[in-house]
């Protein structure tokens, strides 16, 4: 590699195209600017490149390859930035408890950058404050709530989307769904009217996160007709706007959720973005396809944008931004960890029917205390049939505390909250046990969340592999301390270090052997 180093003149002959880019970090310099073109040519010294068409049309040179601009905002599909009001085909996903918090939304929608607000498992006062807070301080700016779905539930629904439509959100980010609710469907045909061509017009933009094919195509689909009919006879939509909503699709966008932190299905992010592609392109052609789960480097959104994706969402890396939700301590963590440092552990909501979240486990003894737990209650029959040993073990390192007082808190909490759960554990030992084990499950991420010193060992934090592949890209970079990362400084670089690979990417097909130095994007910090 050649390494003479340009200075001011020679830099400005460069930029005009009368001088080649040679070495790695000029050629790095013309690979970056994403707004020019790149002409990849030969002269007499050697092979060089370029951003100036009159540079490589000059006498004596040979264009070998080239690449048009690339441009980070024209990455993905144009109608996602177009129908959502945004520069970037990006979104950072909701977290829950308020992780992706109002500050974080706001940053990002002052920017010009989709986020849902993490409502899920906030109560209504607490998503009430959060819209009033991003509305006033973005006034005006496009942003998305997160509306979870809850089986048991429903009146959370129900108060979520009221808030919404109180608010003026214009954007559902829809996850967990199972099955299509009357909330949800209600939330869209309000949004609806007609355009004086008579076509439908949608101001309630729905963006369901699905990681099955069987969930996208409840979806892809126009609302089902019991649920319009019913909200109907009940006055809650009127009869054009279910006519209305029988000519679209649920969705405007479906986000592909492949292994991401938190609930996941794990599936690989290729091959469900490609059954999403083709089960739209079948279906209903005009949404959009979104891809999330391991987005936390430039060359993992180029792959996604380069399958087809319309737009890219994020959300372990963004946990560690300093706007999220989660506590200084959980993000110093979330900082150091590496790919291989996240594990399945079982979840606090659905802990009796054995299902995991991923979550980090540098750092942290949460996921295998919290694989002790369910393995204990799958063996025993309730807390008194726990082996006396493993009781008093449980009660010094993993509750700190005699179990009986954790089942008094628990009936405390429940009674308030959902008396029917005590009503239903108070014959049945083995859900008594579940409850007090979910004791454990449910504080362990408050625990993170508010830093508490002296349960560090017990943090629950939900992550991917994506927060250590994002790691290992800012390393030795302005942006490797985790107090330095902003969250549109993150999609920012992830955006056009996307678009610097895609480029990348079209001129080695087209036969270019670029030096290792040159084609690696090169975070920077932002202001
Ligand atoms: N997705 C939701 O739809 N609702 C949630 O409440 C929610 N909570 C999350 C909490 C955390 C801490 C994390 C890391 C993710 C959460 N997600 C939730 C998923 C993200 O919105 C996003 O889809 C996912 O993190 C993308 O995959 P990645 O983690 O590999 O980037």
């Amino acid at each position: 590699m050649v390494t003479t180093v340009l200075t001011g003149p020679d830099l400005d002959a460069l930029s005009r195209g009368e001088l080649l880019a040679r070495t790695a970090d000029e050629l790095y310099g013309v690979l970056a600017d994403l707004d020019r073109p790149v002409f990849v040519v030969r002269d007499v010294r050697g092979i060089g490149a370029t951003n100036e068409p009159g540079g490589a049309r000059r006498p004596g040179v040979q264009v070998l390859a080239s690449a048009g601009p690339l441009p980070a905002p024209r990455l993905g599909a144009a109608s996602f930035r177009r129908t959502h009001g945004v520069r970037l085909a990006y979104h950072a996903g909701a977290m829950a408890h308020g992780i992706a918090s109002a500050e974080m939304v706001t940053a990002l929608a002052r920017t010009g950058v989709l986020a849902s607000f993490g409502a899920a498992g906030l109560v209504a006062e607490k998503v009430d404050a959060g819209l009033s807070a991003i509305t006033r301080d973005a006034p005006g700016r496009p942003f998305a709530c997160n509306l979870i779905h809850s089986p048991s539930e429903l009146a959370m629904e129900r108060s979520t989307v009221d808030l919404c439509l109180r608010h003026g959100v214009t954007t559902l980010e829809a996850s967990a769904f199972l099955e299509l609710t009357p909330d949800i469907v209600r939330y869209r045909a309000l949004g609806l009217s007609r355009n004086a061509d008579g076509s439908p017009r949608i101001a309630h933009h729905v963006i369901a996160k699905v990681s099955r094919t069987e969930i996208a195509e409840l979806f892809l689909a126009p609302a089902p007709e019991p649920i319009l009919r019913g909200l109907v006879e009940a006055g809650r939509i009127t009869a054009e706007q279910a006519a209305l909503a029988r000519e679209v699709p649920v969705a405007d966008d479906i986000t592909a959720e492949a292994d991401s932190g938190g609930h996941t299905d794990r599936r690989p992010l290729p091959v469900l973005l490609g059954e999403l592609i083709r089960l739209r392109d079948r279906r209903a052609p005009r949404v959009r396809i979104g891809a999330a789960g391991g987005i936390g480097t430039p060359e993992a959104a180029a792959a996604a944008f380069a399958q087809g994706a319309d737009y890219v969402v994020t959300g372990s890396v963004n946990q560690a931004c300093v706007e999220s939700g989660q506590s200084a301590v959980a993000k110093e963590l979330l900082g150091q960890a590496g790919v291989t440092d996240c594990e399945m552990a079982p979840s606090s909501d659905m802990f009796e029917l054995g299902v995991d979240v991923q979550v980090l486990r540098r750092g942290t003894m949460f996921p295998s205390r919290a694989r002790r737990l369910y393995d204990l209650y799958r063996r025993h029959d309730g807390i008194d049939d726990l082996p006396a040993d493993e009781r008093e073990s449980l009660e010094r390192t993993v509750f700190r505390r005699p179990l009986d007082d954790v089942w008094a808190d628990t009936v405390d909490y429940f009674s308030r909250r959902d008396p029917d759960q005590i009503a239903r554990a108070a014959e049945n030992p083995k859900r008594r046990m579940a409850l007090v084990f979910r004791w454990y499950l449910g504080l362990s991420s408050n625990w993170a969340a508010g830093g508490a010193p002296d349960r560090k060992a017990d943090y629950q934090i939900w992550c991917g592999a994506a927060m250590g592949a994002c790691n290992t890209w800012l390393a030795g970079t302005p942006l490797e301390p985790v107090a330095a990362r902003t969250v549109s400084g993150v999609a920012e670089n992830l955006m056009r270090g996307a678009a610097f690979h895609g480029r990348v990417t079209a001129l080695r097909q087209a036969g270019v052997t670029l030096p290792a130095g040159c084609a690696a994007h090169r975070p920077e910090l932002l202001t």
